[in-house]
């Protein structure tokens, strides 16, 4: 079948909708660091919006790792489409604000010129939590992470985000350019404040003049993102295929729901992404912890409790009248109430993400969300549990789903079979002693603050919750806590 290309696209099937601007026109203003599936279904489809009132706002996306986007999307000319899936209902459109993509490691110059040049005045990220190299323990730039270590020894030919970010910044302030507005777009609480303290700490460790530049000149405006997005299968691709009536070797699947709320605080105008339904607030923080706390949370507790109980994935775990009283009840009882929001807002927010999980187009794995545990639990489930400690209210959903988190990443299932553990921390897993998994892993500071792990009453409500998933499973388990 032909392949999706400039040249093709005129021939895509009826009903496909198509970029409403002349591509021709559009010329770079954002360069996205880590172009995966997630920024292609979100941040992109909002520039693609965009672009009709403005054409300098096209992306030039970059690849930190695999070079694999870039050799799908250069014979399609940055073109790829989004598979939009809601039950039976399809929606199928073609983006076209990726200008090119990048492979950094192989491409690293063009990359750093790019980012240097004035026209590009985004600078935004997806390279998930563990690419910021941030300790959650000391809250700063992680200098004994290896990746950092490398860069900070040849700071002209960088690999990390923080690395490539700062000597782009470098050149701009060498050649008297106004710097990039660095905009994060991770699930990480106070994205914003973490990438500026991250950045400007790596850059002071080059050049502490360079340092003070970047803390008085970047802006970092925090973002909370949503849209569920799961990994694209060759199912998914035929899928495409046969609504676009052509090839797509790289297209992208999502939920209909997108959100986007953004700090308004950049460098110069910022793009209006309002044109893509992005809003701009002068604080992020209570969206952020909504989302995080509620979506993310229980997502990850989904995830450990569901693939524990032999579900692939989220719409079925859902499915199980179990876990929807659990999941509904931990956010109505033990999250809600941490969000110093009123009871209304939590509870309509809360049925609309049972609405959203219970999508079952959407396939989501919960092997794919139980991905990097380490990085993830302190800002979805442990601030809370914090919070319910301070108030002296019980955890116990949240409980078992932190030990239902310290069982996988134990890497064995309950039938005895070994689980593929993906985490940056997978060896210190490895090394945790089974018969005594919950000092093993308090003992994990960059995961548990040293109150937390020192609780009693945290130390108890896990200890329980291990004892009980041990002894009946966790499909169980989440019956019995209810
Ligand atoms: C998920 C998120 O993979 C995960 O950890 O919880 O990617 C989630 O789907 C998004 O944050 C939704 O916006």
């Amino acid at each position: 079948m032909t392949r999706l290309s400039t040249a093709t696209l005129g021939s895509a099937r009826p009903g496909v909708i198509v970029p409403a601007y002349d591509r021709a026109t559009v010329t770079a203003g954002i360069v996205h660091l880590g172009i995966g599936a997630f920024h292609r279904a979100h941040q992109a489809v909002v520039v693609d919006d965009l672009l009709v009132r403005d054409p300098s706002w096209g992306i030039v996306g970059a690849s930190l790792r695999r070079p694999d986007t870039k050799d799908a999307l250069a014979p399609q000319d940055g073109l790829y489409s989004v598979l939009t899936k809601d039950g039976d209902a399809r929606s199928l459109r073609v983006i076209g604000a990726v200008l090119g993509v990048l492979d950094a490691p192989r491409e690293k110059e063009h990359l750093l010129a790019q980012m240097a040049d004035a026209a590009t005045r985004v600078v935004s990220l997806t390279v998930t939590e563990k690419g910021y190299c941030y300790n959650a323990a000391s809250g700063g730039l992680d200098l004994t992470h290896a990746d950092i270590v490398a860069d900070l020894a040849n700071p002209r030919d960088p690999a990390s985000a923080a690395g490539i970010v700062v000597e782009a910044l470098r050149r701009r302030r060498e050649a008297g350019i106004a710097p990039f507005t660095v905009m994060s777009c991770d699930n990480l609480p106070h994205n914003g404040a973490v990438s500026a303290r991250v950045f400007a700490e790596f850059a002071e460790a080059v050049d502490p003049a360079l340092g003070r530049w970047v803390r008085d000149n970047v802006a970092f405006p925090a973002t909370m993102i949503d849209r569920i997005v799961p990994a694209t299968t060759d199912a998914d691709r035929g899928e495409v295929e046969a609504l676009l009536g052509l090839e797509d070797a790289w297209p992208v699947m999502a939920e209909p729901f997108l959100q986007w709320v953004i700090e308004d605080k950049f460098v110069g105008t910022a793009p209006p992404f309002e044109m893509g339904g992005a809003e701009f607030v002068t604080d992020v923080a209570p969206y952020e912890r909504m989302k995080l706390r509620m979506l993310n949370g229980t997502h990850s507790m989904m995830a450990y409790l569901g693939f524990l109980s032999g579900h692939e994935f989220i719409a079925q775990v859902i499915g199980q009248p179990a876990f929807r009283t659990f999941v509904s009840n931990a956010m109505a009882e033990e999250i809600g109430p941490t969000l110093g929001m009123p009871q209304a807002q939590t509870d309509g927010y809360a049925a609309q993400l049972l609405e959203r999980f219970s999508n079952t187009a959407l396939r989501h794995r919960t092997y794919q969300i139980s991905m990097d545990g380490s990085q993830k639990l302190p800002q979805r489930l442990l601030g809370t549990i914090t919070d319910r400690i301070a108030a002296g209210a019980p955890f116990e959903r949240l409980a078992l789903g932190v030990a239902a988190w310290m069982v996988y990443a134990g890497g064995v299932d309950e039938a005895g079979k070994p689980i593929e553990v993906q985490d940056p921390m997978r060896a210190a897993f490895a090394a945790i002693d089974p018969a005594n998994l919950l000092d093993g892993y308090l003992a994990l500071e960059r995961i548990f603050p040293r109150e937390l792990a020192g609780s009693p009453v945290f130390r108890a409500a896990v200890g329980a919750k291990l004892a009980l998933l041990r002894e009946v499973g966790a499909a169980e388990a989440v019956r019995r806590v209810g």
